[in-house]
């Protein structure tokens, strides 16, 4: 085999509106749309400065199969860019930019090659000598609900056998709950094809399934929500003589997000929250200083400032202020290093004994261990706060808000309820006791 250089990246999702995120300000908004425009800019920039051989993008390039025209132009820009540089493009698409989706009839450069809906075989050279060095099978989805286990539909080892084979799939490999099992299929599956590399594209966190012969997602190239924490970018892979890979991963983002905890236990006065909140805000600016970051931040633990949190107005507060300095600061410096707090979600609870409680034979004790029961099964239709939730359903907007909720979601407002419910039980308690 004969050593080369390529770029494995995925679900570029370009011009990803960040829609649904409230209270962004212009500049904030803009920087967050521009984002994944970077992102593919600065794939184009390390293509060309580590000279790789070509670059396997496999799916969902666009975020929608609405295809914005600012996406289009700024794809075909990059992979005129490339082309100039003589480095071939090679793209599936995926579930969220089908074939079938109405797009502008351009004319690729010609080093760049889009599969179809069937899979085809390519035999790829090396830049510097032209000898050939891979074969890539690919194949895009026609429309964009593909339920089918099109993996099996890619041949085996097509072409010459003694090059390596990669496999470009958009697909959810081992059943992933977190995305839609679009073209599911197996590790068995993808193993039986006899490939050296499966590049994949669909789930956005980044995985290595197995190694031999490998099976990759590289993850998005750019984070666009909570859900997708963490760096973001493309594999570099390095295939040596021996056919042995070796895998960089190298960061895209200039956006980051970050899921966070912050304490009340020590907290004495809000303005305790407040230090602690700012610490980690500097923390997270230190760890990431060349990009934006947008944080999460999960307010745990017991502590009397919970009563006081509990309506809102402290956080709500400080959501304004904090988010007012970063807006002033990426005005005057830039957002490097600038951290936007996305939202907070109070989980934390009043200084209760919810241990103590839940052994007691009295009502609180007896909500608190059915609360408890919920939170450990499925609130489905059956369980007594499905029931509860009924009538509830016949309003069009609570049923859209609950039945579009996330398990964890749910977990959440149940935890909060239950936290709200024995505090309220014990103030009456008290207020009885005290007029007894
Ligand atoms: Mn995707």
């Amino acid at each position: 085999m004969l050593p080369f250089r390529f770029i494995h990246a995925a679900d570029l999702h370009l011009d990803s509106p960040f829609a649904g995120m409230s209270g962004l300000t212009d500049r904030v908004r803009k920087h967050l749309q521009q984002s994944t425009f970077i992102a593919l800019d600065r794939m184009v920039q390390l293509a060309v400065r580590e000279k790789v051989d070509f670059v396997v993008i496999s799916g969902d390039v666009y975020d929608s199969s609405n295809t914005s025209l600012r996406a289009q132009l700024r794809f075909m820009e990059a992979l005129e860019m490339l082309d100039r540089e003589h480095i071939p493009v090679f793209i599936i698409h995926g579930n969220h930019d089908p074939l079938d989706s109405p797009r502008l009839a351009v004319t690729l450069p010609p080093l760049v090659h889009v599969f179809g809906p069937v899979p085809e075989s390519v035999t790829v050279v090396r830049r510097r000598d032209g000898q050939e060095v891979s074969v890539i099978t690919g194949m895009s989805y026609l429309t964009s609900k593909v339920k089918e286990n099109i993996s099996l539909r890619y041949n085996k080892k097509a072409g010459a056998s003694e090059l390596f084979h990669i496999g470009l799939l958009h697909a959810n490999v081992d059943g992933n709950q977190e995305h839609e099992t679009y073209a599911p299929c197996s590790k068995k599956d993808l193993n039986t094809a006899g490939y050296h590399y499966w590049a994949l594209g669909h789930i956005h966190s980044r995985r290595t399934l197995q190694e031999s012969p490998y099976i990759v997602y590289p993850g998005n190239i750019q984070g666009r929500n909570i859900r997708e924490t963490g760096p973001k970018g493309c594999y570099l892979v390095d295939v040596d003589e021996t056919g042995a890979v070796a895998m960089d991963f190298r960061e895209l983002d200039t956006v980051r997000w970050f899921d966070m905890e912050v304490s009340i236990g020590d907290c004495r006065h809000p303005e305790d929250l407040r230090l602690n909140v700012e610490r980690l805000l500097t923390d997270i600016s230190e760890s990431y200083t060349t990009g934006f970051s947008m944080v999460r931040i999960r307010i745990t633990g017991r502590g009397s400032i919970h009563r006081e949190l509990e309506d809102g107005f402290i956080l709500e507060d400080l959501l304004i202020d904090l988010r007012r300095k970063v807006d002033n600061q990426a005005g005057t410096v830039g957002f490097a290093g600038c951290v936007w707090v996305e939202s907070f979600c109070l989980s934390s609870g009043a200084e209760i004994q919810l241990e103590t409680l839940l052994q007691e034979d009295s009502f609180i004790g007896e909500l608190l261990r059915l609360a408890e029961t919920e939170l450990a099964g499925d609130i489905g239709s059956d369980s007594v706060i499905g029931h509860a939730l009924r009538p509830l359903m016949d309003q069009p907007e609570i049923r859209l808000l609950l039945t579009g909720s996330t398990r964890e979601e749910q977990r959440e407002w149940l935890r909060r309820a239950m936290e709200l419910t024995a505090l309220l039980l014990l103030d009456d308690q008290e207020a009885g006791g005290a007029s007894a």
